[in-house]
């Protein structure tokens, strides 16, 4: 086995799956419960959603219960078999794919909602529950999702959590560390570790459930997820403006801040370059012209009347002051969703455009633009493009490269570079992708040492045998 793209790396010395082992797996679970490379074609399991990562694994295990997620890891320890958890899919770091041969855990049958509950706004859910799936639900019970982003017709709410995913609504809500008031856990060695908790005051001891948020399935596989759901909106609107530099850019959020107050809730930048390439490759219509930078507002609020007030005067405002040239307001949610393709599409249509290389980053805010003009200068005309666009609320930008096929000396140029960059302003090299297989060598770039050092002791206390989404998040191997 050689890890694609990733030859350095060897495989750890876990079992390779035998007669014997597949059995096991047949005996407890039904046979759409075990797919196997002999009948079925594993290569969707296998490769990431930007196909730059893929493993061998021969085999797909779909548990149905916790129990069965219990009783499989239970298993997989004794025997010493690496899994790798599977939710959507989705993950832009090549943690949801094995790299050599791991058997993958896929969550997708445990897709029920238990319950929803409009009062408390309290959701309980099995992991692998479609995120868009859950927000028609809420919807029906005039609740909402605390998180929303582009993948929600494919990820999990327990791949979320796992990542503790960002995403559009993070500026209103906060993020999974605070949404989530209980999950079940399945540890490596099969127990169920139940922290399903309702309640939104807890304070007995350590509060456990966060270390599985943002574990990118190296500590545990998340089952279910109790999720505080706040009231659904009953009036959006949204905005969307042409600017003329980064410095109207920051006036632009600051003043979104001060006049829209408690019901600003998305506030999304998009640069000349990514709106090109929305607008050119998926042939989206922009009902603004080109500009150097635009930024989509949103507000979410009770009262259409007001908030619709609200955003008219602060677009008034902007105009008039010269922070922004042009901008119009949605006029139905139609024309809503359409501004939100200009700003949720620009990964689709970066990945039809060849290779991307995709960096993630927070920074500080009055730095958000800095980056993507230093790469430019740094690698003149290597790539195709160079963007920047990201939630320029929570100081999260997204820099994404493309060129038309791999190349290690465009990587070679990128990275560290780009690490070391965001180091010295104090952000982090992954705001809200994680880590996974890409970033694993890059965590000291913005963890201490003596962090990393208790989060290795850490994965070796939950799973002291490292069969859980081996080869992510630590540089090196566990024993170093
Ligand atoms: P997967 O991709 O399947 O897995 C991700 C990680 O979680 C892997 O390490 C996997 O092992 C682990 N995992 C999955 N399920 C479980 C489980 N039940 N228990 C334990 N571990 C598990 N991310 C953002 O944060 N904000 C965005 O705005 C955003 N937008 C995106 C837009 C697009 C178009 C795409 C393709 C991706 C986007 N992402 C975004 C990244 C991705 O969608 C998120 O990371 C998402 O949370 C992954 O969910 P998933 O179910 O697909 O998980
Ligand atoms: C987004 O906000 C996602 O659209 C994807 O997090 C970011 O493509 C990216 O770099
Ligand atoms: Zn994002």
């Amino acid at each position: 086995f050689t890890a694609v793209r990733y030859p350095y790396l060897k495989r750890g010395n876990y079992s390779f799956l035998s007669d014997r082992h597949l059995g096991f797996f047949q005996s407890i679970l039904s046979p759409h419960q075990v797919l196997t490379d002999e009948f079925n074609d594993l290569s969707g399991y296998n490769v990431d959603w930007m196909h730059s990562v893929r493993g061998s694994s021969r085999l797909v295990l779909r548990p149905k219960t916790t129990e069965e997620v219990g009783a499989i890891l239970q298993y997989c320890n004794a025997q010493n078999i690496a899994v790798c958890p599977q939710g959507g899919n989705t993950g832009l770091v090549g943690g949801s794919v094995p790299v050599f041969d791991e058997v993958i855990m896929s969550l997708g049958l445990m897709d029920a909602v238990i319950s929803v509950d409009e009062l408390s706004g309290i959701a309980i859910v099995q992991a692998g529950c479609v995120l868009e799936k859950l927000e028609t639900i809420l919807h029906l019970n005039n609740l909402t999702l605390p998180l929303d982003l582009g993948a929600k017709g494919s990820c999990q709410i327990g791949g979320n959590v796992a990542t503790n995913a960002g995403g559009i609504r993070l500026l209103r809500y906060g993020n999974l560390h605070g949404s989530v008031l209980g999950l079940t856990a399945v540890l490596a060695n099969g127990q169920i570790m139940d922290c399903l908790s309702t309640n939104k005051k807890d304070n007995t001891g350590y509060d456990l459930k966060q270390l599985f948020i943002g574990s990118e399935g190296t500590l545990g596989v998340v089952t279910q997820v109790a999720l505080h759901c706040p009231s659904k909106p009953t009036s959006v609107q949204v905005g969307f403006f042409g600017i003329n530099s980064f410095d109207n850019v920051l006036e632009t959020l600051r003043l979104s801040k001060q006049n829209l107050g408690e019901i600003l809730s998305s506030c999304e930048l998009i640069d000349a370059s990514s709106w090109n390439c929305v607008t050119s490759l998926l042939k989206l219509k922009s009902p603004v012209n080109y500009f150097p930078f635009y930024i989509l507002l949103e507000t979410s609020g009770s009262n259409a009347d007001h908030d619709a007030e609200k955003l008219n005067s602060l677009l008034e405002m902007l105009l008039k002051n010269g922070t922004i040239v042009d901008g119009t307001i949605a006029v139905d949610s139609t024309q809503a969703t359409s501004l939100w393709a200009l700003r949720e599409r620009i990964a689709e249509a970066l990945a039809s455009e060849g290779y991307v290389y995709k960096y993630d980053v927070s920074v500080p805010i009055r730095q958000f633009y800095q980056l993507v003009d230093v790469m430019r200068a740094r690698l003149e005309k290597l790539p195709i493009r160079c963007c920047g666009y990201g939630h320029l609320g929570d100081g999260n930008l997204h820099l994404n490269i493309t060129s038309q096929e791999y190349s290690s000396e465009l990587l070679n140029k990128i990275e560290p570079f780009v690490y070391d960059w965001v180091s010295r302003q104090r952000g982090s090299v992954s705001a809200e992708h994680g880590l996974g297989l890409k970033k694993r060598d890059y965590i000291e770039y913005t963890k201490s040492p003596t962090s990393v050092h208790w989060m290795r002791r850490m994965k070796k206390l939950f799973d002291p045998n490292n069969i859980l989404n081996p080869y992510k998040i630590f540089p090196g191997t566990l024993n170093e």
